[in-house]
């Protein structure tokens, strides 16, 4: 576990001498999702000499090719082979059946050498394919994305030292940490309800004694239930959704959207922004994540934690069973 860090960047507000508010503290994705893997480099390292040449392994499944998918799956790749995990990208096309998905699964599930195996979603498939039953068909013991009905139901409990815990989630908690703030005792609001983001954010926030209220698309009154939060996690999908006016003052405001709204000052006619308009809410919050730069770097990291935590089981059962 990371220790807080205690210098964060403070920002004034743009030389406004009197003025009674200053900006909040960017908690950075990108330099906390470095610390975690170089900690999970040196402990690979350390699996390699104890146990001669002996890897992490980690198997990406993919259906089709959508361009954010092939993105984010090339940044899971480079991380994984920076840290000496030995890591695979299987693409299935887009013709693929749920059956030739399925069969995919069983035969990884099977393979002693894949310690860790991840379905990219959203499935890009010409077929009707059921991501549930995918998901669910994923071994439990090398589900490191944690979304298997088994691994969630354990998330739901608060067995959290049996499971394997979404990456999102668990990442925002690991940024969460970095503030310094106390989580027990205190009001957390999600706003989504997804089993990737929100519902497993919510069993999270929940099971380290936070009160949680969870927000979906039928809450009346969202700005009335953001104002209560004193830790607010956005999982919606809507960009730039959660206004500043609507946040506490001093709140941790952990941002998990990535949108794509038109920006004609950019080459690619493009940018990339969250769920929380930032400008506004980083005159309101205490502590705030970027987009990029905030949640999504954590998202790898904390996959390739998993990856390590599951390799380190199998070690484990492996001795026992001689
Ligand atoms: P999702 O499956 O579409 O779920 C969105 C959730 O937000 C649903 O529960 C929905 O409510 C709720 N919602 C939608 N509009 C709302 C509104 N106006 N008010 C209140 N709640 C609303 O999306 P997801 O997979 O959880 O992803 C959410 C966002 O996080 C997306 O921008 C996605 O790209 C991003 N994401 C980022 C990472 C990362 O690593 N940074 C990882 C995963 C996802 P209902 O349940 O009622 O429909
Ligand atoms: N499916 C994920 N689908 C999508 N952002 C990710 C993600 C990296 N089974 C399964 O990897 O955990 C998953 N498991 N997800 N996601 C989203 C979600 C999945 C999102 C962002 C990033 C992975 C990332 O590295 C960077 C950032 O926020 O700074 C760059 C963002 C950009 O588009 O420029």
């Amino acid at each position: 576990m990371l220790s807080s860090i205690t210098h964060f960047l403070r920002v004034g507000v743009s030389g406004c001498q009197g003025s009674s508010r200053s900006m909040a503290t960017i908690i950075s994705g990108n330099k906390t999702s470095k610390l975690v893997r170089e900690r999970l480099r040196t402990e690979v390292d350390k699996m390699r000499t104890e146990v001669s040449g002996f890897r992490p392994s980690l198997l990406v499944l993919q259906v089709g090719h959508r361009d954010d998918s092939n993105l984010y799956i090339s940044t899971k790749l480079k991380a994984a082979a920076e840290i000496g995990i030995d890591a695979k990208h299987v693409r299935l096309p887009r013709t693929a059946t749920q059956d030739d998905v399925l069969q995919s699964i069983l035969s990884i599930n099977e393979d002693e050498s894949v310690h860790g195996l991840i379905v990219q979603l959203p499935l890009d498939s010409v077929n009707q394919i059921n991501t549930e039953l995918i998901t669910n068909s994923v071994s439990p013991d090398k589900d490191v994305d944690g979304l298997s009905c088994i691994n969630a139901g354990k998330l739901s409990r608060g067995d959290l030292n049996d499971c394997f815990i979404p990456c999102t989630p668990n990442g925002c908690m690991e940024l969460i940490r970095q503030t310094g703030m106390t989580v027990e005792g205190k009001h957390a609001v999600v706003i989504g309800r997804s089993k990737i983001v929100g519902a497993p954010m919510h069993d999270l926030l929940l099971w380290k004694h936070a009160t949680v209220t969870t927000c979906h698309s039928k809450t009346p009154d969202l700005p009335e239930q953001v104002s209560r939060a004193d830790i607010l996690v956005v999982g919606a999908g809507r960009a730039e959704m959660v206004r500043g006016e609507w946040i506490k003052e001093g709140a941790v405001v952990i941002d998990c959207g990535i949108n794509h709204v038109p920006d004609e000052t950019k080459a690619s006619g493009k940018r990339v922004v969250g769920d929380v308009h930032f400008a506004s809410a980083n005159q309101r919050a205490g502590f705030i994540t970027p987009v990029p730069g905030g949640v999504g770097p954590m998202t790898v990291a904390m996959l390739m934690q998993n990856t390590v935590q599951s390799a380190k089981r199998f070690l484990l059962w492996r001795k026992m069973s001689q």
